[in-house]
């Protein structure tokens, strides 16, 4: 229907509906045939194909689909063994309830909300059935995380007849239809700014900058809005009197360099709105890590080591969730001054032990504790396979078979009683400096996808 009606191209004064999806012919302010106010215009709709979307209040809303009761209620999803808001919906967010808050914070601010505990396996379901719907868009998808992925429609005009920007705005109909939850859209020319647009005007958002505008756009906003200026690093451009984009956008690439290493360089292009990363569309698992930032730095044995230790463990519960193993292990530290080393090392066979990733960890991490203060660690696993050839029965090693069965039996108590009731040696009572500045950052990404790599 829509390839045979001329669609205009690079016209501001055209747009569409997104309720109905019909072409809107003049600056109206509502849809010519459905009333809606909800129109999209702008210069670049048809030109435009990096798309980012995004599930608003994803786990509330699933709870939410399922019980038509909580439809008007605040909803809190959380609680279980952290005491920390998993998400909220968008009612109870208008009380400043906030995901990875403490529970009993999120209660002072809503008493009221409905408060209820997590059922990944769910999310897991219904994550996956978005996905395959976005992979009937185009063969083009990079998830992110359970609930975010970004798709390239370049190309897939013909196949859709109609441009990428109808071609979202019809699936978000269809997942509020066939799945019952919602997304918010954005579509732009880069990764960067399609995930800035999707976080734009949420919930059910559908957010466009273009070319021309992503300059004077990004000129306004804080540094936090670049990928990976987190609060720590917003804090040392804030001491050197850096607090907008725009700052940076009249700063030379070579002097943003020296001051912040390969950090400088990305400032300095993303801040110009230049980010030329592709989609990979490769879906499988890259690797599977954890990492910490300290609330001060550390440079000893005595301070790293118990950190490491509790890391691998939850590395190794992660894989054994998921049925995975890795057969490379990889090390990543921060120092002080910001830079990144990582270093790794291949084992003879894929392993999901706690011990095993540790121990080899632990040859890294010796070399490198030379005096340098850190102040990230962590440890992960890549080359990702099942687990089905995973810790061969080691002929050498008669422990290692009584090992795995400890770390099974261990985790089995952690499911039951919650993430600190069972401590090994290492970790025991020595929680108290590296433990992670915030409670959200301890856990990392599960399953980390080349964006989160860089
Ligand atoms: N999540 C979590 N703990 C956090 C952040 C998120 O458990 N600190 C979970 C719950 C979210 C889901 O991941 O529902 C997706 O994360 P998002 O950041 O996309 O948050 P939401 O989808 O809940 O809300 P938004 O509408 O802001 O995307
Ligand atoms: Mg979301």
């Amino acid at each position: 229907m829509f390839a045979s009606m001329a669609i205009p191209v690079n016209d501001p004064e055209h747009g569409f509906c997104r309720d109905c999806l019909r072409l809107q012919s003049g600056p109206v302010r509502r849809c010519e045939r459905c009333g809606s106010p909800r129109l999209a215009r702008h210069a670049e709709l048809y030109g435009l194909h990096l798309a980012h979307i995004d599930c608003d209040a994803f786990y509330a809303a699933v709870e939410k689909r399922d019980n038509p009761a909580l439809r008007d209620k605040p909803v809190i999803i959380g609680g279980g063994k952290r005491g920390v808001v998993s998400t909220a919906c968008y009612i109870a967010r208008i009380q400043g309830v906030r995901s990875a808050m403490p529970m009993f914070k999120a209660l002072e601010a809503c008493p009221e909300a409905i408060v209820i505990k997590p059922d990944m396996e769910k999310y897991v379901r219904v994550g996956r059935e978005v996905r395959a719907m976005m992979q009937a868009l185009t063969p083009l998808v990079e998830p992110i995380s359970i609930d975010e992925a970004f798709l390239d429609l370049a190309g897939t005009e013909r196949l859709h007849g109609l441009p990428p920007a109808l071609v979202l705005a019809r699936f978000a109909l269809q997942v509020e239809k066939e799945i019952g939850i919602t997304v918010s859209t954005g579509l732009s020319y880069c990764k960067f700014l399609a995930k800035v647009a999707s976080d734009f005007r949420k919930p059910r958002g559908f957010s466009i900058i273009g070319e021309v505008e992503a300059q004077e756009f990004l000129a306004e906003q804080p540094v936090t809005l670049i990928w990976g200026v987190g609060k720590a690093f917003a804090a040392v451009l804030e001491r050197d009197g850096i607090r907008l984009i725009g700052q940076l956008q009249r700063m030379e690439r070579n002097e943003l360099m020296r001051r912040y290493g390969t950090m400088g360089d990305r400032l300095y292009h993303l801040a110009r709105g230049e980010d030329d990363r592709r989609i990979h569309a490769d879906r499988d698992t890259k690797s599977v890590s954890a990492e910490t930032t300290f609330d001060m730095d550390l440079a000893s044995a005595d301070d790293l080591v118990p950190v490491l230790r509790s890391l691998s463990e939850k590395v190794a519960a992660r894989l054994r969730k998921a049925g995975l193993a890795g057969r490379t292990v990889v090390l990543k530290l921060k120092s002080a001054d910001f830079k990144i080393r990582t270093r790794n090392r291949q084992l003879g066979d894929p392993t999901r032990l706690a011990d095993r990733i540790f121990s080899t960890g632990l040859d890294l991490l010796r070399r490198e504790m030379d005096g340098t203060r850190y102040r990230l660690l962590g440890i992960g696993v890549s080359d990702i396979s099942d687990d089905g050839k995973a810790d061969p029965p080691d002929l050498v090693d008669v422990q290692a078979r009584k090992r795995a069965l400890a770390e099974g039996a261990i985790d089995a108590l952690r499911d039951k009683f919650g993430g600190k009731a069972v401590e090994t040696g290492y970790t025991f009572g020595k929680g108290h400096r590296g433990r992670p500045a915030r409670p959200d950052e301890d856990e990392g990404p599960e399953v980390q996808h080349p964006w989160e790599r860089i």
